[in-house]
């Protein structure tokens, strides 16, 4: 089979044979009763690494935070939120449509915080005209950037004065800590919640985990059954889990410089106008006119290369994109561009 390079997202990642192997030993039960071994170790681990009292293994990133903000909030309330964050963006409404929860969505700032001045300002005063601002919803690492971690003190304490709960869509929180060099709880400390995804950067196939008090995650369970997310012998796809968490963290500081490298070659192309600095983890953007892409993607696909991109194209490099892939993507680059 031809080799594929793919750069669409670190989501693409497939199972490596350890995990696969320690997948079909999994140990058993029926989850929805609490019975997984595998699921309870997973989220024993999980709240542990994180600092949390518990955690929830879910299906999808998209699932932790629906559930994290149904928790949080109650019918009528509200949820401030980046304009640009998954959370709010790119999640079907899902708090709307299902918690009838309203959004407050604000701009991010270019280091990926919300400036809270702003958010004060965004906060409703207790007044039945309004809806109830309960919580406020973080995103880091933030297309590819790690948010300031001086900022994130900042947020806890603005939260606590306006008794705002806070919950950090860390799907790739494991990247700003390897990225800091520091254990991913000294980021989660600031939060009440935290959800995480296994399935990005750390190579599971399936899943994520949101943590938090063990009452919200109560809450969430109930939530989670309610969606349809109680899952039975779920243990296969947290044995995976449990071998990302224990094996697959350090190595993400790989990816890092995979993105890294592959910044520098293709910033020899003066149509891309990338600047290496600006890459911090795992993830390059550049703009292109629509036709200028659409003849890129084609010539790239042709030599087994996958990229993709909206407003803006992303390149994201994962555990399945080695430095000689890196090489051959900026050679065709290169070669499309001369
Ligand atoms: N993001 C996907 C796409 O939906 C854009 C990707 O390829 O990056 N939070 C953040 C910050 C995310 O980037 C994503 C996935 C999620 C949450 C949702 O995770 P899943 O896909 O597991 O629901």
């Amino acid at each position: 089979m031809e080799r594929i390079i793919d750069l669409r997202s670190d989501t693409v990642t497939k199972p490596t044979a350890a995990m696969r192997e320690a997948m079909a030993r999994a140990e058993v039960g029926d989850d929805v009763y609490g019975e997984d071994p595998t699921v309870n170790d997973l989220q024993n681990l999980a709240a542990d690494m994180l600092g949390m009292e518990a955690a929830l293994f879910v299906s999808s990133g998209t699932q932790g935070n629906l559930l994290a903000v149904m928790s949080h909030c109650e019918r009528g309330d509200e949820y401030i939120v980046g304009q640009q964050a998954h959370t709010y963006r790119f999640e079907g409404g899902g708090a709307a449509v299902l918690g009838s929860i309203q959004p407050q969505p604000l701009e991010f700032q270019k280091d990926g915080t919300l400036d809270l001045d702003e958010v004060a300002r965004a906060v409703k005063p207790n007044d039945f005209h309004f809806a109830r601002t309960r919580l406020l919803c973080l995103e880091n690492t933030h297309q590819g950037k790690v948010v300031p971690p001086a900022y994130l003190a900042q947020a806890a304490a603005f939260a606590k004065k306006h008794h705002l709960s806070l919950h950090l869509d860390g799907a790739r929180i494991f990247n700003a800590a390897v990225k800091l060099g520091v254990p991913v709880r000294q980021i989660a400390r600031y939060f009440d919640t935290v959800s995480f995804c296994l399935s990005k950067g750390l190579g599971a196939p399936v899943g994520s985990v949101l943590v938090g008090p063990r009452e919200v995650i109560e809450k969430a369970r109930r939530w989670r059954k309610v969606l349809g997310g109680g899952m039975r012998q779920a243990g296969i796809l947290a044995a995976a889990g449990i071998l990302a968490l224990t094996r697959h963290v350090e190595r993400l500081a790989e990816d890092h410089a995979n993105a890294g490298r592959l910044a520098q070659g293709l910033a020899e192309i003066d149509e891309l106008g990338i600047d290496p600095g600006e890459v911090q983890t795992n993830m390059i953007f550049f703009r292109l006119e629509e036709s200028v892409f659409a003849s890129l993607q084609r010539d790239l696909k042709e030599q087994g290369i996958l990229i993709s991109g909206r407003d803006r194209v992303r390149l994201v490099t994962h555990l399945d994109v080695t430095a000689n892939d890196v090489d051959e993507v900026v050679k065709a680059f290169k070669n499309h561009f001369s």
